[in-house]
């Protein structure tokens, strides 16, 4: 029986464990990256663990989210971030050389190695090949540190393409497809792994879009063969020694395959306000557009650039709309504007915006009142752009470019002949931005500007407890809902008590006062709980507020391992059902604690009205490994490895 690539992948690093869908695994980590809204964090954590030097084959460290310098903090940030790459061996991307993801794909990315990046969208590298996992701030720490990375083993989801994508057709239309009929959480402990025929037909850019997204599916990754188009994007960066093909065995064996015919694809939109309530374009024509976005680490390429801009040559966009333009990587920018693309865009109407996340963090363009704003992005929840009543339509750069055009939602495929360009041999490389690190940083001085506070020391569980119900929360809550990004919230990402004041403040206002007043607290949510971004903070920030528990119906990978990183009890119904006999307000009283996760036996919990009256007992399960139980026991991550060596 043949080895998917994953499989085949994961047993090169394996560790520790069994290559058996569901069951606990330990991988080596060849590369991490973190971003600097999350690195503060993991690079205050890699301090705390004390190594001298990291430990990977190569970490890089990127500046490209928390880029509006309204003040000292960012830039403190960024100046942290910087001395501690030079100390510790990391190399640093200095910002305004892009975004994270697209800037490793170009620079760093090997096919056939290991990743983990302190965001969810570190997959992206599975366009070329890389098992590419994204994971909270703190096991980013550990995997530098030299410690493995521990995840349970995936279900390995075969998706076999075939055929050819239509003239204004993108593999963004791939993945919206892919979105629509798996949802956002359908991939909950899987990953994609793409094959067929259709594959060569792809670019490695158009790949990484495909894998990219994939993290809006819940999936713990998404993967692409490396191939021939894989060398020749790795030689056109001056890099094909890094080229080796990987691919899965013949007779593989997938859990499930999903078959897609590429001729069959579409222009697809996703509507307000989640990644998977997506329809055709043509379905929904005609919507006036307020606002176009163009860029994100989904469809920021220099060919996603350059096919906006031919369709936009020569013509003015719409009166009533404005065009941002956000380039994923200096790279991506400087070869645009040396083949005229930069100057096709804005003479066209566009804003050029700087080579980062920008607005898709929220990072500025927010969107007016109300507005309908078209981007290239992959995530549209509620609030996010910086615009609470803003509704975002998630689209290709074919259709973003041809909504800037008409000012209304347009389907591509009706502006006549699709322009097609070889970029290959015109791809401008360049590192300077690219800060290598000294053979020796012992003597780099750590930088840290009075934002920057200690990480919070994580909260040891005790045996019995008893809390209050602070807010009960729907299905598919996201890393948003918990902990809010956005240009006001983002420069306190290195400062616990000062962030934690937002916890929640889109959904209740009063949550943190709350928090305060209660002292310890539980929450409960439904299904998908914390889907989204890998942001420690929503797990860091409830914690310190005193959130001992929560208690949902199921849990996003990522979030799920954040809260047992910093002490918090994941626990899931057992019975579906009694979710709907709580509300908030309800006191819940643990006993036994130690003892039931011990044994591995579900918990009882009893539940009181918040008169005191008794209720109900309701059963509980933690369905987490031995060696999360142990890290719960022990407080967090942190405490529970400087409590063992890293192995
Ligand atoms: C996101 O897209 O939500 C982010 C911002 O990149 C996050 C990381 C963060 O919150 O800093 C992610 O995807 O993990
Ligand atoms: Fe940056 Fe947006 Fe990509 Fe997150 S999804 S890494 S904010 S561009």
């Amino acid at each position: 029986m043949g080895l998917t690539l994953t499989e085949k992948i994961i047993k090169e690093h394996l560790v520790s464990g069994i290559l058996k869908a569901g069951e606990e695994i330990g991988i080596g980590i060849d590369q991490t990256l973190t971003q600097d809204a999350t690195g503060t964090m993991a690079c205050l954590q890699l301090e705390a663990i004390g190594v001298d030097r990291v430990k990977t084959e190569i970490s890089v460290s990127y500046v490209d989210h928390n880029m509006l310098q309204t003040d000292f903090k960012n830039m403190d940030d960024h100046r942290y971030l910087q001395s501690v790459a030079a100390r510790f061996g990391i190399y640093f991307s200095r910002p305004g050389n892009g975004i994270c993801h697209q800037v490793h794909l170009e620079r760093f990315g090997i096919p056939g190695k290991t990743l983990i990046g302190s965001d969810s969208h570190t997959p992206t590298n599975g366009g070329m090949g890389m098992l590419a996992i994204g994971s909270g701030g703190v096991d980013v720490a550990v995997a530098m540190a030299g410690g493995p990375f521990y995840l349970k083993m995936p279900e390995v989801v075969g998706v076999e393409l075939s055929g050819k994508l239509n003239d204004f057709c993108s593999a963004k239309d791939v993945i919206l497809t892919l979105l629509k009929t798996e949802t956002v959480k359908g991939g909950i402990g899987k990953v994609y792994e793409y094959f067929g025929s259709g594959v060569m037909t792809l670019t490695v850019p158009e790949r990484a879009t495909i894998t990219n997204m994939g993290a809006e599916l819940g999936a713990t990754t998404s993967i692409f063969p490396s191939d021939e188009a894989t060398r020749e994007f790795l030689r056109v960066q001056n890099r094909e020694k890094s080229w080796k093909p990987v691919s899965a065995d013949s007779g593989a064996v997938y859990s499930r395959v999903i078959k897609i015919n590429l001729n069959d694809i579409v222009p697809m939109a996703a509507r307000p306000h989640m990644p998977d309530n997506v329809v055709p374009v043509h379905e929904i024509e005609g919507i006036k557009a307020d606002q176009i976005a163009i860029g994100s680490c989904t469809n920021s390429s220099i060919n996603d650039l350059a096919v906006a801009a031919d369709i936009l040559e020569g013509n003015i966009i719409a009166p009533g709309v404005s065009l941002g333009v956000s380039p994923g990587s200096r790279q991506a920018l400087m070869t645009a504007t040396d083949l005229g693309i930069t100057s096709v865009l804005i003479a066209s109407g566009a804003r050029i915006l700087e080579s980062a996340c920008g607005p898709c963090i929220g990072m500025g363009f927010a969107p007016s009142s109300g507005a309908v704003s078209v981007r290239t992005f992959n995530r549209n929840f509620t609030g996010r752009s910086g615009t609470k009543d803003a509704g975002i339509y998630l689209v290709s750069p074919e259709t973003a470019a041809a909504t800037a055009l008409k000012g209304v939602l347009t389907d591509p495929r009706s502006l006549g002949s699709f322009p097609r360009r070889d970029l290959s041999s015109k791809i401008i490389v360049n590192d300077a931005m690219i800060i290598k690190p000294p053979e020796d940083g012992s003597g780099t001085e750590i930088v840290r500007g009075p934002n920057i506070k200690p990480v919070p020391e994580g909260k040891i569980l005790e045996n019995h407890f008893k809390a209050q119900i602070i807010l009960k929360a729907g299905d598919n809550i996201t890393t948003d809902d918990i902990m809010p990004a956005g240009a006001e919230i983002l420069p306190f990402r290195s400062n616990i008590p000062e962030i934690s004041k937002y916890v929640f403040s889109a959904i209740d206002p009063e949550f943190y006062k709350k928090a305060i007043a209660l002292r310890k607290s539980v929450i409960i949510g439904g299904e998908n709980y914390g889907q989204g971004s890998s942001r420690e903070h929503a797990a860091l920030a409830p914690m310190y507020l005193g959130v001992r528990a929560v208690i949902a119906k199921s849990f996003a990978r990522i979030h799920r391992a954040n809260l047992v990183n910093f002490g918090i009890l994941p626990l899931t119904f057992r019975d579906r059902d009694d979710y709907n006999d709580i509300k908030p307000g309800d006191v819940i009283e643990f006993g036994t604690l130690k003892e039931s996760l011990k044994a591995g036996k579900p918990v009882s919990v009893s539940i009181a009205g918040g008169s005191g009256e008794k209720k109900k007992i309701i059963v509980l399960e933690c369905n987490v490994a031995d060696r999360f139980i142990d890290i719960l026991l022990s407080g967090g991550l942190l405490n529970y490895t400087r409590k063992h060596s890293i192995k």
